[in-house]
């Protein structure tokens, strides 16, 4: 019979607080009880079930690092990371609304914003009754958000906004949009605005025909000569450290989700080959079946473990913006391996949505790219090594 611990040989249990391990299990409680049953359905016809965000809200699942004063949960990294694994266990679409509406919405509100911003927006988004994005990527900016076209202007009691985002999760749906712009009256630099819902020249088109993602909505954002009071510019970020603060935040977080999503793969597989049974044996009694299981168990087990050590640094304040990348990159890139190879394990039924693993293999090419392509993170981890460019 299969050893008790075969899915955690390393012991990341054992490296968890009490407090942590009871996150984690009511996360997985909500999450396969409540949000499992609806997935198919939702990924089949591209529909994300906004009473999920008012849900998570209840649980304390939006913005779990955030202190108790402004709504949150003021829960550790590592807590915020484990709920993450548990949310894209189930999809990655869910793991992306909650991932932007905690790191890119409520995180710059409450480290760079003013004190009646934090009151106005972060209890309301931490019960999921308001919903934000975060506007970066532009059509023609993706990796290079710092040559951004999106500008604002001065006018009289505010700032003008024209230009347009794209590729931005939640945006159709959103009540507040956190926009990056290069400000006129700031010498050009990037500085971020809240834009509200029903503000003239805000709107939000959905992105149709995605293969990826499915239930989670995304759209553009488009500004067309959108005013904005003073009190909605971020009084304290400047320049592209701004929006970074915040990817470092959120990338952490994808880290651990992508490997909840390898982790769904790496168990439907091994479950499956037990069960099929082809010339006469169980494919999980062949070399090859074993060699790729073996394979996810090692990358998964490490890449978990790699994950804690990183939110046991940002719990200390000491985590590297390099350190974060390097996580990022590796575990995302190898729950899209594994979802791949998992697929392939489940013969033709592979294809099929009642055995989620295409979804997952689907939603992991985004996650493979958004936050910062597997490439860029690589000449991320090459500069912090040679301190040589090779962006451009
Ligand atoms: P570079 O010269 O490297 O840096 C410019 C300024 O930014 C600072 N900085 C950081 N600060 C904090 N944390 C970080 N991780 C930082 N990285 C850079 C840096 O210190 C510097 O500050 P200062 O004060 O000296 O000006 O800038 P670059 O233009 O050469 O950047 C290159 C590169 C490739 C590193 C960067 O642009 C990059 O990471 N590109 C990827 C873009 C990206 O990740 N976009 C994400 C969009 S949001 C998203 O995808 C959400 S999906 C969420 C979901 O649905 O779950
Ligand atoms: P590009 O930058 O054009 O890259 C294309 C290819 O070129 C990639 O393979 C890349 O690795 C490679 N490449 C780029 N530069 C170099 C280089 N210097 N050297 C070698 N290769 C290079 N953005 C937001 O702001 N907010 C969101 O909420 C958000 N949500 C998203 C949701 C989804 C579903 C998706 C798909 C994207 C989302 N994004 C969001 C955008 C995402 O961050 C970008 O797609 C990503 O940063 C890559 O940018 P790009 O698509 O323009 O690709």
């Amino acid at each position: 019979s299969p050893l008790a611990n075969w899915d955690d040989l390393l012991d990341l249990d054992g490296a968890l607080a009490e407090d942590e391990r009871m996150i984690r299990d009511s996360a997985r409680a909500y999450c396969q009880d409540k949000l499992m049953p609806r997935v198919v359905e939702a990924n089949r016809h591209e529909h994300f079930d906004r009473a999920i965000m008012t849900e998570m809200g209840a649980l304390g699942l939006l913005g779990p690092t955030i202190p108790e004063e402004y709504g949150g949960p003021g829960v550790n990294h590592v807590a915020y990371g484990l709920i993450a694994r548990e949310v894209e266990r189930v999809d990655s679409g869910y793991r992306s609304a909650m991932s932007v509406q905690s790191s890119l919405v409520m995180h710059p509100i409450y480290a760079y914003g003013s004190d009646a911003q934090k009151a106005t927006w972060l209890p309301a988004l931490a019960s999921g009754e308001k919903i934000g994005c975060f506007g970066l990527t532009e059509p023609d900016h993706g990796s290079d958000p710092g040559s951004m076209k999106t500008r604002a202007t001065k006018t009289a009691g505010g700032y003008r906004l024209n230009g347009a985002k794209m590729w931005i999760t939640n945006s159709p749906i959103a009540d507040l949009a956190v926009v990056w712009a290069k400000s006129e009256a700031h010498d050009d630099k990037i500085r971020g605005f809240l834009v509200e819902r029903g503000m003239k020249g805000f709107s939000t088109p959905k992105i149709e025909g995605k293969f990826s993602l499915r239930a989670s909505l995304t759209g553009e954002i488009v500004l067309d000569d959108c005013v904005v009071p003073e009190a909605n510019l971020l009084p304290l970020a400047e320049g592209l450290a701004g929006p970074f603060g915040c990817l470092n935040k959120a990338r952490y977080g994808i880290s651990w989700g992508a490997m909840g999503a390898a982790e769904f793969c790496w168990h439907a597989a091994r479950q499956y080959t037990l069960d099929r049974l082809q010339f006469g044996r169980p494919l999980a009694a062949t070399q090859l079946i074993q060699k790729k299981l073996a394979d996810m168990q090692t990358e998964i087990t490490l890449g978990l473990l790699g994950s804690l050590r990183v939110g046991r640094l940002l719990d200390e304040g000491k985590a590297r913006p390099e350190a974060i990348s390097l996580v990022k990159r590796n575990n995302a890139g190898k729950a899209l391996d594994i979802a791949r190879v998992a697929r392939d394990m489940h013969g033709g039924n592979g294809i099929a949505d009642e055995f989620h693993v295409i979804r997952h293999v689907m939603n992991l090419e985004s996650v493979n790219t958004y936050e910062g392509t597997h490439d860029v993170h690589a000449l991320i981890l090459g500069r912090a090594q040679t301190g040589l460019q090779a962006f451009f």
